[in-house]
């Protein structure tokens, strides 16, 4: 049995024993009431979900089971020569709660290795995808046909015992994530490299990404492993994350679950909105004619936007009330490896220049920059300039909070999540 295997099945029964008692001393006690605005409104503020993996402060932002991302920088485990952590580190964290050692996260590299190789047949279904079809629609359609595989829809259909859900529905969300990099390079390869596929290098998770793209250098590779630490997890009200519990609640096997999640991540207001940033900034290089920009055009831009009923991606957030710590982060990493790059320097500007002028329209709540803002000035720095292909690795990245959380939802045996409706007819007659 693998460590992290052996080490959750550890894990398990403390669990279920602390849940059990915080639901016997405090399961009559009122998270939230929930006004008629709310179920209007896109359940803002409701406080309905437990997630154990990760937690949201508006003002702070994300911790991973307890640690900021400063301190997982600091703390988690990195590829020999590198600075940043390891995705394998940081899905251990997830899973266990624990700051793995570097053997522990070594291990899990070779284990998703060993786990890695797409059946040839899914490779030919993959291959036969339009060029024309968003990468997104493809991984959609590629995780659902590695579905055939899926051990946890064999296992319930042979009829397992309902204590010993979360063993396949971990080996499932193993398998899933170690193709991950071989299904989502292939799309990628596919789509705009002539179908030229890399072979994986058998390294760590993220530096697979990276050469399987087409990257070699140690800068991209790092580059990939921030990547894949940052969009990982984000609690578990956000869209894909929610999408992915809601759907596993009904005890469809993990890869179902998680197209659920990839749709979720692929509209503009979540995911997608890193492929929008990048077209809007360079629409707004076109109009104005090349960069630099003067902060008065650019401030007309964005005001023309606005006026066009248009929203401006990358900036506000449902939760988070500050700048993204995922935004500040990747802007750490822009100043140490590309601080003349042009495009940087219009993200910056807009740094500036967005969030008062968001603020100073009344209804939006926040006009801080989140982690959209970012990300895609770095993709199109190393020449991944193919922006809608982006949404891709926030997808690939979000599988390990994601499918980390639906292995604690089966083994905590959380139930179907249905919660109540109402017409507007009943509201105006009852409230
Ligand atoms: N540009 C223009 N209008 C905005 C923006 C923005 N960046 N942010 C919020 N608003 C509007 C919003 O559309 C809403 O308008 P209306 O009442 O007419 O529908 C109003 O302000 C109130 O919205 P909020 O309560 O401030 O925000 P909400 O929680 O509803 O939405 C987002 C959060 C993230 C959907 C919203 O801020 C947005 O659309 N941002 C741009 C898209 C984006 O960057 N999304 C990525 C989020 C991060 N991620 O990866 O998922
Ligand atoms: C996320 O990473 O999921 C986004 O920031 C959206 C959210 O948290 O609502």
């Amino acid at each position: 049995m693998s460590l992290l295997r052996k080490r959750v099945e550890e894990l398990i029964p403390e669990k279920q024993e602390e849940v059990k008692a915080v639901r016997a001393e405090k399961g009559d006690k009122v998270l939230c009431e929930v006004t008629v605005d709310q179920a209007y409104g896109g359940m803002r503020g409701v406080k309905s979900l437990v997630t154990e993996t990760s937690l949201l402060d508006p003002h702070e932002g994300i911790r991973f089971r307890g640690l900021s991302i400063p301190e997982c920088q600091e703390q988690l485990p990195k590829a020999a020569g590198g600075d940043e952590p390891l995705p394998e580190s940081l899905f251990w964290l997830l899973m266990t709660g624990e700051v793995p050692t570097q053997a522990e996260a070594e291990s899990l590299t070779e284990e998703w290795n060993a786990r890695s190789e797409v059946p040839e047949h899914i490779n030919k279904i993959i291959d036969s995808f339009p060029k024309t079809l968003h990468p997104m629609s493809q991984l959609v359609a590629a995780i659902g046909v590695l579905q055939e595989g899926s051990l946890f829809a064999k296992a319930y259909a042979d009829g397992v015992h309902k204590s010993k859900y979360w063993e396949t529905t971990y080996e499932d969300s193993m398998n899933l994530i170690a193709k991950l990099p071989n299904i989502s390079s292939r799309i990628y390869r596919n789509t705009y490299h002539n179908g030229d596929v890399i072979a994986s290098p058998g390294e760590d998770w993220g530096a697979n990404i990276a050469a399987q793209l087409g990257y070699d250098s140690h800068e991209v590779k790092e580059l990939m492993r921030l990547y894949m630490f940052l969009h990982s997890d984000h609690e578990g009200g956000n869209a894909s994350a929610h999408a992915t519990h809601l759907v596993g609640s009904t005890l469809s096997d993990p890869y179902l679950s998680f197209t659920a999640g990839v749709t979720a991540l692929a509209g503009p207001l979540h995911g997608l909105a890193n492929q929008e940033v990048l077209r809007w900034l360079n629409v707004v290089i076109d109009e104005v004619g090349g960069l630099p920009v003067s902060d008065e055009k650019l401030t007309e831009y964005i005001w023309d936007t606005l006026n066009s009923g248009r929203v401006v991606p990358g900036y506000g957030h449902a939760v988070l009330r500050t700048d993204d710590p995922r935004y500040t982060c990747q802007q750490q990493f822009a100043l140490k490896h590309m601080p003349e790059d042009p495009k940087f320097k219009l993200v910056k500007q807009l740094h500036e220049l967005v969030p008062p002028i968001l603020t100073s329209i009344p209804k939006i709540k926040s006009g801080a920059a989140n982690v959209d803002a970012h990300s895609g000035v770095l993709l199109t720095h190393y020449g991944l300039t193919e922006d809608n292909y982006y949404t891709v690795l926030f997808a690939t990245s979000r599988a390990l909070g994601v499918l980390a959380s639906l292995t604690w939802d089966r083994a905590l045996g959380l139930p179907l999540e249905r919660p109540k409706s109402y017409t507007t007819e009943w509201i105006k007659n009852n409230m």
